[in-house]
């Protein structure tokens, strides 16, 4: 089972990880998941490209290659399959990249896609029979309560920053510009509490005592099940499993619901990721982003910030309605809102979702996605210069991770911010991490004054977030990093 490599990318966190010593964010759990279904018989490896190499001993002694990768994967995946290939192995691929563009990998030999739970059953009959046909697919949505735990003891779990589990697909929104909806639908399936917390127990079990996070499209897609069931075994679970803190994907309306914001609180979350988008009402109407229509954003996410939850945000300019003063409105949403981790990306279409198929028709389109919208580059023809797009798009990842702003935006975030209730504990591991920082951020790096005096004025104001502090920190030198690399800075 192999997971092909991710590039250096603003969500590969490579460079932050790197302080606490670990390879990769989390294992890749589509495989994992995946395991778990094939016959108890079979001998199975996984090899994450994230953490490991692929070496000549692993392919002579397989039968079998089982791929899976996101679209961001995609020249990776084609050298992993071309190993396999050239070693004489069968290929069989699945999940995200191959879902949405199977037509461009010709040496594969048997797609099984979208949702293994669906597909994989009537592959694997056919071919114990010899006679296993090149595509599988299915429009029908998987019952998760059917999905078994992963299979988390192929992976080495030291090597890895979090772990992932899933207790959702779907999301009942609409917008046009989402992969996720086209991929998993808007049907919103759940698996059992039980499953939820066998799957906690058993991560618990295998010694793992770090964060976790819910990979859900919309964790908050159905309130109910949450307030009346999940939530309430999650905060008696966490009163025994100390040091697991969650975090998770919602919708801004969370921020409606006081209670239900407190109880994901008091079960242990401290961070959700939210797709803000834009400031702009005209670009959200465009985009079909309703739920973020006629808001005070930045009030939504203070209310969030001082219920215990930490705001990652998720940004998009090259909307047709953005204007040019859309970039520092931008900066200037992000840097209010004290949204730390702000992922700024240009749009682009993913083949399957609705703004594909309108900028097909308008013929406004170039080609496919690179599948990383925070790379710089855009698949289409926007109404904007592109030329203007790009500058303006360097403008603000110039801005919002420029030391003096990055910093002062973490101050404005842990003003508002209450202490979560889960954290992980203070291991040697981050202490060295802490000094790690020390040295790079606090003696070698340009804009070392920021770093001294976020700490000194956590240290005197917030001395309960101090960790969460540091770790920000080095979150921003990760971000900027990127940007560098990209030559975006
Ligand atoms: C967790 C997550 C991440 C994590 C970690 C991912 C990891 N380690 O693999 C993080 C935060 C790092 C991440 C980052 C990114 N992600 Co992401 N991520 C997800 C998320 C929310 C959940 C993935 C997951 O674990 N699902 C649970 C498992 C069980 O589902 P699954 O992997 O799909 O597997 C099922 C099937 O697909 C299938 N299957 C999967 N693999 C295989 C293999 C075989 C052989 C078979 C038979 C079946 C099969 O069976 C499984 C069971 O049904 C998804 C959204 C989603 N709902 O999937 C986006 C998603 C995968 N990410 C996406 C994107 C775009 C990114 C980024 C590029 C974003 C960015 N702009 O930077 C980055 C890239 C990171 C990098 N370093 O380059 C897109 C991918 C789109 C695409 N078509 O490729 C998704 C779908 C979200 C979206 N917006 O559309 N991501």
């Amino acid at each position: 089972m192999i997971y092909p490599e991710c590039p250096d990318t603003f969500w590969s966190f490579k460079h932050a990880l790197k302080f606490i010593r670990k390879r990769a964010g989390s294992p890749p759990l589509g495989l994992l998941t995946v395991a778990a279904m094939l016959p108890a018989e079979w001998s199975k490896r996984l090899v994450d490209l994230n953490v490991t190499r692929l070496r000549a001993k692993d392919l002579a002694w397989a039968d079998l290659a089982m791929v899976s990768a996101m679209v961001v994967q995609r020249e990776s995946a084609r050298q992993v399959i071309g190993r396999c290939k050239a070693a004489g192995l069968k290929v069989v691929a699945g999940g995200p990249l191959f879902t949405i563009e199977h037509d461009q990998f010709e040496e594969v030999d048997h797609f099984v896609l979208n949702e293994a739970e669906v597909t994989l059953a009537a592959f694997l009959e056919d071919l114990k029979h010899g006679w296993a046909k090149r595509l599988y697919t299915s429009e029908e949505r998987a019952d998760l309560r059917e999905t078994p735990i992963p299979q988390w003891d192929l992976a080495d779990l030291r090597r890895y920053g979090w772990m992932s589990i899933q207790f959702s697909r779907g999301c009942p929104f609409n917008c046009d510009f989402c992969n996720v909806t086209a991929l998993f639908g808007h049907k919103f399936r759940t698996k059992t509490t039980g499953q939820i917390l066998a799957e906690l127990d058993d991560i618990y079990d295998r010694g793992w005592r770090a964060g976790v996070f819910f990979v859900d499209d919309n964790f908050v897609g159905k309130k109910e099940v949450l307030r009346t069931d999940l939530l309430p075994a999650l905060i008696a679970w966490q009163k025994n499993h100390p040091g697991i803190p969650f975090q998770t994907q919602v919708s801004i309306n969370l921020a409606d619901d006081e209670d239900l914001m407190r109880m994901m609180a008091e079960a242990g979350f401290h961070m959700v990721f939210i797709g803000v988008e834009t400031p702009d009402e005209t670009s959200l109407v465009e985009c079909n982003k309703k739920q973020n229509q006629g808001r005070d954003l930045v009030a939504d996410v203070k209310r969030m910030q001082r219920c215990g939850l930490q705001v990652q945000g998720g940004f998009i300019v090259g909307f047709d309605s953005d204007e040019p003063s859309i970039f520092q409105r931008q900066i200037d949403f992000i840097q209010k809102s004290g949204i730390v981790t702000a992922m700024v990306g240009l749009l682009q279409a993913f083949p399957g979702t609705k703004l594909y198929e309108r900028l097909k028709r308008e013929g406004r389109l170039l080609g496919r996605p690179s599948g990383d919208n925070v790379d710089g580059t855009m698949n289409l023809v926007p109404r904007m210069s592109a030329e203007r797009l790009r500058e303006g798009y360097r403008k603000i990842l110039e801005r919002i991770y420029s030391p003096k702003n990055y910093y002062e935006r973490v101050r404005t975030f842990l003003r508002e911010y209450k202490a979560p209730k889960a954290q992980e504990r203070v291991r040697l591991e981050s202490v060295l991490a802490f000094l790690r920082s020390v040295l790079r951020l606090g003696i070698l790096e340009k804009g070392r004054l920021g770093y001294w005096r976020l700490l000194a004025w956590t240290r005197f104001r917030r001395p309960e977030l101090f960790p969460l502090a540091v770790t920000l920190a080095i979150s921003g030198y990760h971000c900027r990093k990127v940007c560098r690399s990209l030559g975006l800075e």
